[in-house]
């Protein structure tokens, strides 16, 4: 059934972390033809064009170690706005990284229309450092515990209250956690599943395992947030930080069709693609498969 109508949303934002580039991510999407490999799986899709940002703003600030805070904060309140706006007119939101940042405001803006949100975390990491823990002061590293309400108050702050439960989070494919975060995996309870399972498992019974576990926790929708560093490098060069022994491309179209066959698929985002760190736009080219995958796409 072609019930959807999507909302591109373009957020050109690469003030999360420290390689220029990923602001072009969007751009590289578009190319690589989301709208057209889209168009026939689902009722409607419009593309929104990308979030205004501020560029004037001071890329640093000194009282905090986390870097571009004035940046990443204003963006994600007008991402917030943007992506709440297309629920309200009931759209399904696909948003487009732009570096992982992003998905405070996307958190956000989601959490004013429900309130008891299931997250899926597709990535290479748990991104669930606070000012404390972070090695780095890369907010890209953060957006899993600003979501839990955990961390700098400017970006807390942005929408209303803690925007998701701890219950109410599954990562997949995480192989590089920083010790502050795995400590938090442990005291919060959140579900993990790592590339040990994945091997051990197969993806067929990760995903099934991850969706009966949202399934009991009663979620009211489902939010994949698809890091493409989640993938091995050998298929996704195109990103900022790496990490060896990734999910495959096929156990990732995999797991996209079992999304889509799911039914419970209610927002999505596409982070991390940075065409300058890419082999001619091949980690663009595996996000809009994978997004045709999650729309229904079949073989046959
Ligand atoms: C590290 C940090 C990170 C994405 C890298 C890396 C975080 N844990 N997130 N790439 N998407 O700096 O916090
Ligand atoms: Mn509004
Ligand atoms: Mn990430
Ligand atoms: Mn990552």
């Amino acid at each position: 059934m072609k019930d959807k109508q999507i909302s591109i949303i373009g957020v050109p934002a690469d003030f999360g972390q420290s390689r220029r580039g990923v602001d072009m991510g969007p751009s590289a999407i578009r190319y690589a033809g989301v709208e057209d490999r889209l168009h026939e799986l689902v009722k409607e899709i419009r593309d929104e064009g990308d979030i205004p940002l501020e560029t004037e703003l001071p890329r640093h600030q000194s009282g905090t170690n986390l870097k571009n805070l004035p940046a990443v904060t204003d963006g994600n309140r007008k991402l917030a706005e943007k992506v709440s706006d297309s629920v309200k007119e009931g759209r399904f939101p696909l948003v487009l990284g732009g570096d992982h940042s992003i998905a405070i405001g996307t958190l956000a803006g989601l959490s004013e229309h429900y309130s008891n949100l299931g997250v899926i975390w597709y990535d290479a990491h748990t991104d669930l450092n606070t000012a404390e823990t972070s090695p780095s002061g890369n907010i890209h590293g953060m957006p899993l515990a600003v979501a839990m309400g955990l961390g700098h108050e400017d970006l807390t702050s942005i929408g209303n209250g803690p925007k998701v439960k701890p219950e109410n989070i599954v990562v997949i494919g995480a192989r590089s956690v920083d010790p502050g975060e795995r400590e938090l995996v442990k005291e919060k309870g959140i579900k993990v599943y790592t590339m040990h399972e994945i091997d051990r498992d197969g993806m067929t019974a990760v995903m099934e395992d991850a969706l009966r576990y949202l399934e009991s926790r009663g979620v009211d929708g489902i939010h994949l947030s698809l890091d493409l560093d989640g993938l091995d490098p050998l298929y996704t060069p195109g990103v900022g930080t790496p990490v060896q022994g990734g999910i495959s491309y096929r156990e990732s179209h995999l797991a996209m069709e079992m999304l889509h066959s799911s039914g419970k698929i209610t927002s999505a985002e596409f982070v991390e693609v940075n065409p300058i760190l890419d082999e001619r736009n091949k980690t663009a080219d595996v996000a809009v498969g994978l997004m045709g995958s999650l729309f229904g796409e079949t073989l046959i």
